[in-house]
């Protein structure tokens, strides 16, 4: 693991300019908290805008997570992954840095009461379609094949033109490329979005990716957020309720308002059919993320 972080030294960046770029890790630069501790915005004196994980001290797993993250995207490019710009390993501080994306995640786009925006169906069809060029990537495209394991829509970032990227990939892991399952008793991840056999059995491998990205697929149709299995606050059993609509054939019930009155119905549901075929319960049963993209590309959706 040490020699794959040298191999990533040319992304060791100087401490002092991150500094310099975040206004010394100000609160006015905080855009949150992450994983592992908070992230900052930045500014490159040459304009360039970054976003600056900072590993807490208190952060005993954040460190192998660190390291995971820096080794696996070092390797990865593509236009749905968030790009790694850097990263600073010394003793006293240890950073990631990454492009900065200034249209927040997924997650607050869809369910923050506040920072909320009106998405119609192209606009959640072409996030739907970008997630899933992002895993096909991850799963079988770069020559690696990657599990991120925490596919979750606090995890996907916006781009200026609302491009996703699949962030954080502290739980990702790196399969060989004939390996199709693992088994883990570090189970790793976030209700709502993980497969049954990773909750009960630890098993994780591509189809539980596919399991999480089905949950994303009818989170962003219907703008409403699983609960999975501990329902709470504004959060529902989402994949029950949409089963029982679709079952009964009045699946466009649940879509959000905002998708039904732009759009044609026979897409919204083929998308959505897609979504369900992805959260069955068996994992042999759930579609590979290659013919799921070419599901999607079947449509023609009137894009601007
Ligand atoms: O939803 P947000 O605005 O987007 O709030 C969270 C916060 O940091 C804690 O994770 C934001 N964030 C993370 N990475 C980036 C990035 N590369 N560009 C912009 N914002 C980011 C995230």
């Amino acid at each position: 693991d040490q020699q794959e972080i040298k191999s990533a030294e040319s992304l060791l960046l100087d401490l002092e300019v991150i500094r310099s770029a975040t206004n010394n890790f100000s609160d006015a630069n905080k855009l949150g908290e992450g994983g592992f501790g908070p992230v900052y915005r930045g500014t490159l004196d040459d304009g360039e805008q970054i976003a600056v994980k900072r590993l807490s001290r208190t952060s005993g797993q954040g460190i192998v997570e660190l390291k995971n993250e820096v080794v696996l995207l070092a390797k990865l490019q593509h236009r749905n992954l968030v790009r790694l710009l850097g990263c600073c390993l010394q003793e006293e501080e240890k950073l990631l840095v990454y492009e900065y994306l200034p249209n927040a995640s997924l997650d607050k786009v869809l369910f923050d009461p506040v920072r909320r925006v009106q998405l119609d169906w192209a606009r959640r069809y072409k996030i739907i379609e970008g997630i899933g060029r992002g895993l096909l990537y991850l799963h079988e495209d770069s020559r690696l094949k990657i599990v991120h394991r925490d596919l979750k829509a606090s995890n996907i970032l916006l781009g200026g033109d609302m491009n996703p990227k699949i962030s954080d990939f502290g739980l990702a892991k790196l399969f060989d490329v004939d390996e199709t399952q693992r088994n883990t008793s570090r189970i790793a991840g976030t209700y709502g979005y993980m497969a049954p056999e990773y909750v009960l059995r630890g098993r994780f491998s591509t189809n539980s990716d596919v399991y999480s990205y089905g949950v994303l697929i009818l989170e962003i149709l219907t703008g409403r957020k699983n609960s999975g299995y501990q329902g709470s606050g504004n959060s529902i059993d989402l994949l029950g309720y949409v089963w029982r609509h679709w079952n009964k054939g009045d699946a466009m019930q649940v879509v959000d308002q905002s998708v039904v009155d732009r759009c044609q119905p026979q897409e919204v549901l083929r998308c959505m059919h897609i979504g369900l075929l992805c959260v069955q319960e068996d994992p042999a049963q759930r579609p590979s993320m290659a013919s799921i993209t070419l599901m999607l590309n079947s449509y023609s959706v009137g894009l601007p």
